[in-house]
C-alpha cells in the first residue's frame, strides 16, 4: 500500500472529522516521525503538546510496558496498589490536596466545571441552579456539548443546540471585562486558558492572569486554569500560570500528562473545592488507572528530570529569533512563549498558510495551520539548538518556494 491507500482506506471507513494534512505517518522517535514511505520529518505540532517528552519515550513507553503486563484496569470500585502512589506523586507535584483523574481534556474540563459548580452551591450560597461561569471568547476546551455551549467558534457549536446554559463570555486578555462580570454575585468560577491555543496562540498581556485571580479572589469567584495544551512544560515553565507566579483554585492538566501515551487528565484542587463532590457522584470508567498512573509518574519525572521546562524556554527564544531574521513579506508575525509558537502569515497571491504547510511536508517538517493564516509550532521540548535552527531553515526554504510560485 502507498500513502494514497492509506488515506483512501481511512476517507472510506472513517468519519470525516478532520482535515488532516496529507501525510501518513508510522513511526516516531523524540522530535522525529517517518512516513509510510520511510521519509522523515520534523514533528512541529506534537499532537497539539501532548508529545512533550518526544514521541515513544523509552522511560513512559517502559512503565507502560510493565504495567500492562501486571494490571491495566480495576475501575474504581475497588482499590490498586498503583492510584495512590499517582495521586501522592501528582498533588506534591503541582501543590494541591487533591487530584480527580479523568481521560481526555474534555472530561477534565468537565469535572471542573461540575466542581465549580457544586462548589458554588455548597461553599459560596448561590442558589440552587443559578450558577454562572465566566469564560473568554475565542476559548477551546473541548469538543462536549457542554464545552461547545461556552464556544465562540460557529465550528464548535453550530449545528449541536440546545445549549448547556449558564456561561458568561467576557474579552479574552481584558480586565476590565472581567471586573463587571463579577458583580455578578452568581457567578461561580472564571475558566481561562492561560495562553490561547486553538484561537491562534494569543499571549495576553503581562500581568493579565494576576489581574484576573485577584478579582476572583476578592470576590469569591473560583479561577480555574485550563493548562491541557499549555501545561507541563509546553511554555518555558511547568505551568503557563507560573510565568504569573498564580495559584490556580482548580488546576486542568491532560495531554502531556502522558507525554502523548495515554489518554490522561487530571483536575487538582484543595480540599474545600475537591470534597463538594461526594462518592457515587462523579467518576470514569478508565479514570486513574493503573496504567494511567504509572504512565503518568513516569511521564512528569521526564519533564523534571530532562529540565524539559528550561530547554522551552531557550529554545522558543531561539526559534522566534530564527523566524524573526526571515526576510519575507507573507511573515506577519511570531508569537509565543516557550515552544507554544504560531507565526501569522500574510497570503500572497492566492498562497496561505495551508500552502505553506504543505510545502513544509515536502522539506520535511510537520506543521498545521489552526484558525486561516495561523501557523501553530510546537515541538517536542526535548528539541535541541541545532534542531531548532535546522527546522527554521526548514521554514525559509518553504516560504522562498512558496513566495516564488506565487
Ligand atoms: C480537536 C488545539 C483544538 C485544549 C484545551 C481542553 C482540550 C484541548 C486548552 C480538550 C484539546 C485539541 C483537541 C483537538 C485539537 C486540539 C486543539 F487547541 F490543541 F489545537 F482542537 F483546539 N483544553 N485540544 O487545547 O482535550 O478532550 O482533546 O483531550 O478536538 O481537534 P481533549
Amino acid at each position: 500500500m502507498n500513502s494514497q491507500d492509506y488515506m483512501d482506506r481511512e476517507h472510506h471507513y472513517g468519519a470525516h472529522n478532520y482535515h488532516p494534512l496529507p501525510v501518513v505517518l508510522e513511526r516516531g522517535e523524540g522530535i522525529f516521525v517517518w512516513d509510510v514511505d520511510g521519509k522523515r520529518y520534523y514533528d512541529f505540532l506534537s499532537a497539539y503538546s501532548a508529545v512533550n517528552q518526544g514521541h515513544c519515550h523509552p522511560k513512559i513507553i517502559a512503565a507502560m510496558t510493565e504495567q500492562a503486563q501486571k494490571l491495566t484496569l480495576t475501575s474504581r470500585a475497588f482499590y490498586n496498589n498503583v492510584l495512590g502512589e499517582y495521586e501522592e506523586y501528582i498533588t506534591k507535584t503541582f501543590g494541591y490536596d487533591k487530584v480527580l483523574p479523568m481521560n481526555s481534556g474534555a472530561e477534565a474540563d468537565e469535572t471542573a466545571l461540575k466542581l465549580a459548580r457544586r462548589w458554588g452551591y455548597d461553599v459560596k450560597g448561590i442558589p440552587d441552579g443559578q450558577a454562572k461561569i465566566v469564560v473568554a471568547a475565542e476559548n477551546f476546551h473541548g469538543r462536549t456539548i457542554t464545552i461547545i455551549s461556552m464556544s465562540t467558534d460557529p465550528d464548535s457549536y453550530k449545528g449541536f443546540g440546545p445549549y448547556t446554559p449558564g456561561f458568561v463570555t467576557i474579552p479574552y486578555n481584558n480586565v476590565a471585562a472581567l471586573e463587571e462580570a463579577l458583580k455578578d454575585k452568581n457567578v461561580a468560577a472564571f475558566l481561562v486558558e492561560p495562553i490561547q491555543g486553538e484561537a491562534g496562540v494569543f499571549v495576553p498581556d503581562e500581568g493579565y492572569l494576576k489581574k484576573c485571580y485577584d478579582l476572583c479572589k476578592a470576590n469569591n469567584v473560583l479561577f480555574i486554569a485550563d493548562e491541557v495544551q499549555t501545561g507541563i512544560a509546553r511554555t518555558g515553565k511547568m505551568l503557563a500560570v507560573d510565568h504569573e507566579g498564580i495559584k490556580p483554585d482548580v488546576l486542568i492538566l491532560g495531554k502531556a500528562l502522558s507525554g502523548g501515551i495515554y489518554p490522561i487528565s487530571a483536575v487538582l484542587a484543595d480540599d474545600e473545592i475537591m470534597l463538594v463532590i461526594k462518592p457515587g457522584e462523579h467518576g470514569s470508567t478508565f479514570g486513574g488507572n493503573p496504567m494511567a498512573a504509572k504512565i503518568a509518574i513516569a511521564a512528569l519525572e521526564v519533564v523534571k528530570n530532562e529540565k524539559l521546562a528550561e530547554n522551552a524556554e531557550n529554545m522558543g527564544k531561539i526559534f522566534r529569533e530564527g523566524i524573526k531574521n526571515i526576510k519575507s513579506e507573507m511573515i506577519e508575525l511570531v508569537r509565543g512563549k516557550g515552544l507554544l509558537n504560531a507565526v501569522v502569515i500574510k497570503p500572497k497571491n492566492g498562497k496561505e498558510a495551508w500552502d505553506v504547510c504543505m510545502q513544509m511536508k515536502e522539506n520535511g517538517l510537520i506543521a498545521k495551520p489552526t484558525h486561516g493564516h495561523i501557523i501553530r509550532f510546537a515541538p517536542p521540548l526535548t528539541i535541541t539548538e541545532e534542531h531548532v535552527k535546522n527546522a527554521v531553515a526548514i521554514i525559509e526554504k518553504s516560504i522562498k518556494e512558496i513566495e516564488a510560485m506565487a
